[in-house]
């Protein structure tokens, strides 16, 4: 065992969200969210991304089952009635943090009431007492894919101003209530999903718009602005409180070193980091500026939008990275599907069997480059292996593929640290099986703790820990030292 790379006071933990783990969709007063609407489809069947809702005719034929009733994310993994028992389970890894998200419409039924439900804001009192008791400290998204579906169906998401002031009041909310609580926050999920899936990112349907990439740099511009507000109104609350913004890293290597590949590579890279760009430094970088001009989109400012952003960055920047991608010059070449990303296939690296290109070494050298860029603290709040597990006739799941996977990130984390980056944590995606936020699937498990429930909801959910359980929990008690 060698001695620890990592920080004393590292962050170690595991990352669900709200509308994949809890179920109880309708229970205590919660309104519908935009992923309880999205339905079980196959593979076979499956297209590029199935969670998207196009029309309100598709949304209507959802409501009234017209398309079947295996909604899993309404079913989640139960964790709305078994959260002691897995919180057990996460205290006995040894987690520091547990990062979680609240169910904006559990608060705000339809996200647009004037008063919240108090039912839905004793549940997370619940929760949130449950960790500190095992010492666990949480790490709160404030809104991951869980716009209440009103907010869709009366202003068409994020893309009607009005929703700024929506959210800030259920942040405002929340951090009162749980001020106490909560030190560490994160305001959107992802939030640069909504270019490619304008529906989960934004609450938006696309046939509604008339002009698509217009509506979403100008529904991305409202959230950046309700994040920058939320982040004012959480130092103001919690003043001894962080709060950070959230990206989908994607690194992206040039195809060769063809000057025209590696400009490919920076201009898809500049697209990923535009929504750090805006969050951490404040301000819109010129890239983009260039890119609106270019392709006639006028972003509606109001004043002082600039300055509010300007005045509220956030104290760091966490990220999910599962992959890497490659771009290429010549247009024509052949994309690798990820699950919202595509891009070229990499001849050096394997991939998962949901075709994720797995590097490692991708994580080292986007730590490097982010801190260089921001430096700001960073934090992995999401990052595994969605895999299929076999329960062998004993009980036991021996998911030494998961470990595999995981080892080797953790490792390539310590190197960055090393190398000098600032890092307060690692959450590894999907702790405990969830219901995969891309397919739906409860076959695409990522979790430490297996969940026993099949993709059209038959099992018993009862948990049980798999191989990866015990090595998770050494990593933890050697702060990292021990990855064997
Ligand atoms: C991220 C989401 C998570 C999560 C993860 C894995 O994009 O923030 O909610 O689910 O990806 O993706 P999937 O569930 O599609 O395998």
């Amino acid at each position: 065992m060698t001695k620890s790379r990592f920080p004393k006071e590292f962050l170690w933990g595991g990352a669900t969200a709200a509308n994949q783990v809890e179920g109880a969709f309708d229970k205590d007063g919660k309104g519908l969210s935009i992923f309880d609407m999205v339905t079980f489809v196959p593979k076979e069947e499956r297209g590029a991304i199935e969670m998207d809702i196009k029309s309100e005719a598709e949304l209507a034929s959802l409501l009234a089952g017209e398309k079947g009733d295996n909604f899993p994310k309404r079913r989640g993994v139960d964790f709305y009635h078994r959260y002691k028992e897995d919180i057990a389970l996460f205290a006995e890894m040894g987690f520091k943090t547990y990062r979680l998200s609240i169910s904006w419409p559990r608060i705000f039924p339809n996200g647009d009431d004037a008063e919240p439900n108090e039912a839905g804001l004793a549940f997370y009192d619940k929760v949130f007492d449950e960790l500190l008791k095992h010492d666990i400290e949480p790490l709160v998204t404030i809104s991951h894919y869980e716009m209440p579906l009103n907010l869709v169906q009366k202003y068409n998401g994020w893309e009607d101003r009005r929703l700024v002031d929506f959210f800030v009041r259920y942040a405002e909310t929340l951090f009162n209530r749980y001020k106490d609580k909560v030190k560490l926050w994160l305001t959107f999920n992802e939030i640069n999903i909504s270019t490619l899936s304008p529906y989960i990112g934004s609450g938006m349907l696309v046939e509604r718009l008339t002009n698509r990439e217009q509506s979403i740099y100008q529904a991305l511009h409202h959230q950046f602005v309700a994040s920058a507000l939320a982040v004012k109104a959480c130092h103001q609350v919690i003043p001894e409180a962080k709060i950070g913004c959230m990206l989908a890293r994607m690194e992206v290597y040039p195809e060769t070193c063809h000057p025209d590949d590696v400009l490919a590579a920076l201009e898809e890279d500049q697209k990923n980091l535009f929504f750090t760009d805006v969050q951490v430094r404040g301000a819109y970088p010129n890239f983009m500026l260039d890119y609106f001009k270019k392709n006639n989109i006028n972003i509606e400012m109001q004043p002082g939008d600039q300055e509010i952003l300007a005045a509220h960055p956030v104290d760091f920047l966490s990220f999910s990275y599962y992959m890497s991608m490659v771009a290429s010059g010549s247009p024509e070449k052949k994309k690798e599907k990820g699950n919202f990303f595509s891009g070229v296939k990499n001849p050096y690296l394997e991939a998962s069997d949901w075709g994720w290109q797995i590097d490692p070494k991708g994580l080292r050298i986007t730590l490097k480059k982010m801190y260089d860029r921001y430096q700001v603290p960073l934090f992995i709040v999401e990052n595994g292996l969605g895999a299929y597990d076999t329960v062998e006739e004993d009980g036991s799941i021996n998911d030494d593929y998961r470990i595999d996977y995981l080892r080797a990130h953790i490792e390539q984390m310590g190197h960055a640290i090393e190398d000098g980056v600032d890092v307060m944590g690692y959450t590894s995606w999907g702790c405990i099986d969830l219901i995969s936020a891309s397919t739906s699937e409860m076959s695409k498990r990522y979790g430490f703790i297996y969940v026993d429930q099949d993709d059209y909801g038959n099992g018993t959910l009862e948990r049980k820990k798999k191989k990866s359980f015990d090595w998770y929990k050494k990593v933890i008690e050697t702060n990292g030292a021990d990855l064997t």
